[in-house]
């Protein structure tokens, strides 16, 4: 038996449903650390802003103590890695991305959104998977009720679990709407544009 069949089998063991699994993907209680370039360290976050801008009507700018003013929710769900891990039921609190989008006044002419992130890292999303019915999309500052780790995003990130976690940008920064797709960071080299784990689009091409 190999090690994917091993990992199953684990789960049903355990009482979870195997079928909660991406294909080709495997289950770890651990939190792997993922990332190109080094981790932003913040000795305050008095400097620290957070930008909405791109195709809307009134761009704006948020203090930290602004955002976290802003009405949060909480979620528990599965993430998954394109390197093959996923995790089950993980919990993070954080403010959706359709408060952004109603406080800016996106354009009807936006179709995808662009993440910035600290050290120019990006990511592209397409703004129905952000804001389209029960998909979870947050920005987030909790996880399992703490602050976030450094290594984890400290003080922010996107959270889109219902696609790659490569999406899910650490340190972000900057929120733009944008009309017509383009490739983020990992998008330019080699990952897929959309991604989803359940289609297995892990690279170009998939
Ligand atoms: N800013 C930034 N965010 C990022 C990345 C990155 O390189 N830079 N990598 C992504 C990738 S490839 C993954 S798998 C997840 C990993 O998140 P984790 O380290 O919290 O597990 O972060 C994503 N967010
Ligand atoms: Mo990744």
């Amino acid at each position: 038996m190999g090690f994917f069949e091993r990992n199953r089998n684990e789960l049903v063991k355990r009482g979870i449903d195997p079928s909660r699994l991406p294909p080709g993907q495997y289950t770890t209680d651990r939190f792997p650390v993922l990332h190109a370039g080094s981790v932003p360290i913040y000795k305050t976050l008095d400097n620290w802003d957070f930008e909405v801008f791109g195709e809307v009507n009134s761009p704006l700018t948020l203090s930290w103590h602004q955002f976290r003013e802003l009405d949060a929710v909480e979620v528990t769900t599965d993430i998954h890695c394109v390197t093959k891990w996923s995790k089950f039921d993980t919990t993070w609190r954080g403010v959706p991305l359709a408060t952004f989008a109603e406080m800016a006044g996106v354009n009807e002419s936006a179709t995808h959104i662009m993440l910035h992130s600290e050290f120019g890292f990006t990511a592209n999303v397409p703004l129905v998977d952000a804001m389209g019915g029960d998909r979870i999309a947050l920005f987030a500052f909790e996880y399992d009720s703490k602050e976030l780790e450094p290594e984890h995003g400290y003080p922010l990130r996107f959270f889109l679990p219902h696609l790659y976690f490569w999406k899910s940008a650490k340190w972000v920064r900057k929120l733009e709407f944008i009309r017509g797709d383009q490739p983020g960071f990992w998008e330019r080299n080699g990952y897929h544009m959309y991604g989803d784990p359940w289609q297995e689009q892990r690279y170009w091409g998939d």
